[in-house]
């Protein structure tokens, strides 16, 4: 690599010339340079972590005493890089991961908001999302995708807390200042109708038919139910061969793209003894334990994982994934790869 050269300091300069600059909203580029491009390589600033589930959980369900729905909005504890300003509630710099708590009962009243969100569930029977009337059943392990600007509530009808994790993307949307929500009235009424997934998207490899040319909605399908995602694995795992992973992309049935359009969510499953170095990479991931237990490296931190808890790792980290369970470990992936492909950011270390 050519020489780097050290770069004038802002205190280097007059401080009339500073205080002129100041006052016309300018700043000397040069100053800042070295801090915004790290020569030959990014910085991450967010770090790699860990949140397990079970020592999270109390804090949690104290939350429900705590505070009542409407003072909360939604009852989520969000899951915050120890690298990141907290006011940034974020878990990578473009990913939230927060739990989200309802108790039997309860309403978490209709809105709508500029960021996208899906729920993967984590524990509790009874609980649905409606997205702009589809009324969407909760079952353990489902995504359940609610789009931008779609109005969602929450409730549950069952016994005993239901706990989801919610994954969101606000992390990218307020810094480009265009965040923000719409409070509606409460839903008098939702569809009981069985949803999407389970009637015209009910088949994998069958759309709607439609007019020559014509495009289908955006968001086609919006529960995405864990029993069929695991089944699929588990049937993969059995025709692939020894080096091949196990690892498969949720996406939009009509299109092919990401459920959100600005993360993936993706599922693997590593048969027992199995470990996989991810390629190092430029993406931000995130990665849930859905069953089972795991090693998960992030360079050089090592954090031995069971179900539910959560691993985040930085753009760049070096990531091996191992089960060190004897039965099958499923992780879902959350990545910021569709982000950063139409950035055109996206790149693989050798
Ligand atoms: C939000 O609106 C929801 O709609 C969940 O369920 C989590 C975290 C931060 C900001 C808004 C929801 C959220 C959120």
């Amino acid at each position: 690599m050519a020489e780097v050269a050290t770069l004038q300091r802002a205190d280097e300069l007059p401080l009339d010339y500073r205080s002129g600059l100041d006052a016309q909203n300018l700043l000397p580029a040069w100053t800042l340079l070295r801090a915004l491009m790290p020569v030959g390589a990014a910085a991450p600033v967010a770090q790699p972590a860990q949140w397990s589930y079970a020592k999270l959980r109390p804090y949690l369900m104290r939350a429900a005493e705590l505070v009542p729905m409407e003072k909360a909005e939604r009852r989520v504890l969000g899951y915050v890089n120890p690298g990141l300003d907290r006011a940034r509630l974020s878990t990578l710099p473009s990913i939230f991961f927060g739990l989200q708590l309802i108790m039997p009962g309860e309403r978490a009243p209709n809105h709508k908001h500029i960021p996208a969100a899906a729920r993967i569930i984590i524990e509790g029977e009874g609980a649905y999302t409606t997205v702009d009337g589809e009324k969407l059943h909760m079952e353990e392990g489902d995504v359940v995708l609610t789009p931008p600007l779609h109005w969602h509530d929450h409730g549950h009808e069952g016994k005993g807390p239901v706990v989801w994790m919610d994954v969101l993307d606000h992390p990218l949307a307020v810094p480009m200042d265009i965040s923000y929500v719409v409070p509606g009235k409460m839903a008098d009424g939702y569809n009981e109708q069985p949803d999407a997934g389970d009637t015209w998207y009910s088949c994998p490899g069958l759309v709607p038919y439609r007019a020559p040319g014509a495009r289908g909605p955006d968001y086609p399908m919006r529960r995405f139910r864990w029993q069929r995602v695991k089944q699929a694995l588990i049937a993969s795992s059995e025709v692939a061969s020894r080096d091949e992973s196990v690892h498969m992309r949720y996406c939009n049935p009509e299109t092919g793209e990401s459920i959100m359009k600005t993360l993936d969510f993706s599922a693997r499953m590593l048969r027992p003894g199995e470990s996989v170095a991810l390629k190092r990479a430029s993406i931000n991931r995130v990665f849930q334990i859905m069953e089972g237990n795991a090693d998960i490296r992030v360079n050089e931190a090592a954090y031995g994982c069971g179900k539910n808890d959560t691993v985040a790792a930085p753009t760049y980290s070096a990531i091996t994934l191992q089960n060190t369970s004897s039965s099958p470990c499923f992780i879902i992936q959350v990545d910021d790869l569709p982000t950063q492909t139409k950035l055109g950011f996206y790149e693989e270390l050798a």
